[in-house]
């Protein structure tokens, strides 16, 4: 075998992980990629320093009319796209933010997924495709003040009156609470924990913001006050017991998996590009043997995370995808691109530190990352529960 006669070393692709998606694939991540390169890239470091996002609900429309809300589901007006798509398209909206990627896995992965797994037709019609459209944002509380990794716990109570339902209690770090038209909360009942329905507006209901974050500024989070809040009964989702929030969870966790090395990639990138040009003991920081060793092993453990995320995919796309491999591809893609974006920082030296470069920002980001959607300790157990049988939670 001669080198010569194989395709050239693309320092993008070492593995050349690209010759497994088809132009359909390609087509998807360059519309998403060069919308986040359009619309998100030259003004993120002004929402995040800010903390807010100003056009949120119109990047809402923009990502809706790319298709990239709630596209692996079918109907109700979504793309009915294929679970890599989808992920590439986390990866590529990570690749500039993850709190972007955040409002767009609540949207569809919690929010529309739940009112399209457990929701009535009549409330599939109400939400879907104004959802799909990104005219009315979602939002998804489970975790409570009290209550995060163990939502079974929750206090928030839903109890009947007469053929309505009346939900008491808090949500707490809910993505979207702020701007959501409407939100799936889920609550104790008689019969076990359940899903509703609340429109935004609905008496008794409020979202403050959560401010003074020091990760996910490009976000909005909130508190969910429900305070007597009384729905008719068509609120309720058609599923009992926490399979149904936790379903809801494996999708989200899985966009995950890929958004994470989207965040990687983008500050290997950086720290490539900074390596080539920093100048010091005359020569560029890049030719030295402990610069090369850490972009070695970031390139390693990037593309390994690509090329999981693409199995994991590809495992979901033929329904083989269980939850104890999104917990594995979740755990490693996040705790590894939380360690790359840490190398290049270093990298940088204290060019790392500015906004100036996304190395911090995504860093930063990534602290939140790895402790929702289930921590790093939660998808330990959860493996370690499948590899010994023995239950290690409580
Ligand atoms: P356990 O007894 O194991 O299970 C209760 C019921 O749920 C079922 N189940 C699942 N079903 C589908 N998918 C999964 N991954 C499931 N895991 C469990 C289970 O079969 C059982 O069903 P049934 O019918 O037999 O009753 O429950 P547990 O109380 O022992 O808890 C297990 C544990 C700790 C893994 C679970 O509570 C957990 O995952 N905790 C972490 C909580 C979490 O991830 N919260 C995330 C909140 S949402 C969020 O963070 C959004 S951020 C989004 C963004 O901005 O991008
Ligand atoms: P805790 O559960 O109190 O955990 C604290 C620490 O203890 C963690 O390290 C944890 O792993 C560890 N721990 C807990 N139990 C065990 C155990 N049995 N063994 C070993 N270690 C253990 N939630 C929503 O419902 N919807 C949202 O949209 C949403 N968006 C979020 C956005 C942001 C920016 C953030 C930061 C969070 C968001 N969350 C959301 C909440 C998130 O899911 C929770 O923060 C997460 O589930 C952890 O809960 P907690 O913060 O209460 O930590």
């Amino acid at each position: 075998m001669s080198a010569s006669s194989l395709p050239a070393f693309d320092p993008s692709d070492p593995l050349g992980v690209d010759d497994l998606l088809s132009p359909e694939d390609l087509a998807v991540r360059d519309t998403v990629r060069q919308w986040a390169g359009d619309r998100v890239l030259p003004r993120i470091a002004e929402w995040f320093e800010s903390g807010e996002v100003p056009e949120i609900r119109g990047l809402a429309r923009e990502l809706g009319s790319i298709g990239a809300l709630g596209m692996s589901l079918d109907g109700y007006g979504c793309a009915g796209a294929s679970a890599v798509q989808y992920g590439l398209t986390c990866m590529e909206l990570e690749a500039a933010d993850s709190g972007i990627r955040s409002l767009v896995s609540v949207q569809g992965s919690l929010a529309m997924y739940a009112i399209h797994r457990w929701g009535s037709e009549e409330q599939k019609q109400r939400w879907l495709p104004a959802m799909a459209a990104g005219e009315v944002i979602g939002c998804f509380g489970l975790t409570e003040p009290d209550h995060g990794s163990d939502p079974a716990g929750m206090r928030t109570r839903a109890r009947r009156d007469g053929t309505d339902w009346v939900l008491t209690g808090r949500k707490m770090w809910i993505t979207n609470g702020s701007v959501a038209g409407v939100a799936v909360v889920w609550a104790q009942t008689e019969d076990g924990v359940r899903g509703f329905l609340v429109p935004a507006g609905t008496p008794g209901f409020s979202a403050p913001e959560i401010r003074h974050k020091m990760s996910l500024r490009a976000s909005v989070t909130s508190e969910l006050i429900l305070d007597e809040v009384r729905l008719p009964a068509d609120s309720a989702l058609e599923v009992q017991g926490l399979r149904g929030p936790l379903g809801c969870l494996n999708h989200a966790r899985y966009g995950i998996v890929w958004g994470a090395m989207g965040a990687a990639r983008a500050s290997f990138e950086a720290a490539l590009e900074y390596a080539g040009s920093r100048v010091q003991f005359d020569r560029p920081i890049g030719g030295f043997q402990l610069t090369q060793a850490k972009l070695a092993d970031m390139a390693v453990e990037l593309h390994k995370g690509v090329l999981l995320a693409h199995h994991l995919g590809r495992r979901l796309d033929a329904g083989r995808l269980r939850p104890e491999q999104i917990s594995f591809g979740k755990l490693n893609n996040v705790r590894e691109a939380i360690e790359i974006c840490r190398t290049a920082r270093t990298i940088l030296g204290a060019n790392g530190i500015s906004l100036e470069y996304p190395v911090m920002r995504h860093a930063a980001n990534l602290e939140s990352v790895l402790t929702y959607e289930g921590t790093v300790e939660m998808h330990q157990l959860v493996l370690g529960k499948a590899l010994t049988g023995l239950d290690a939670f409580r």
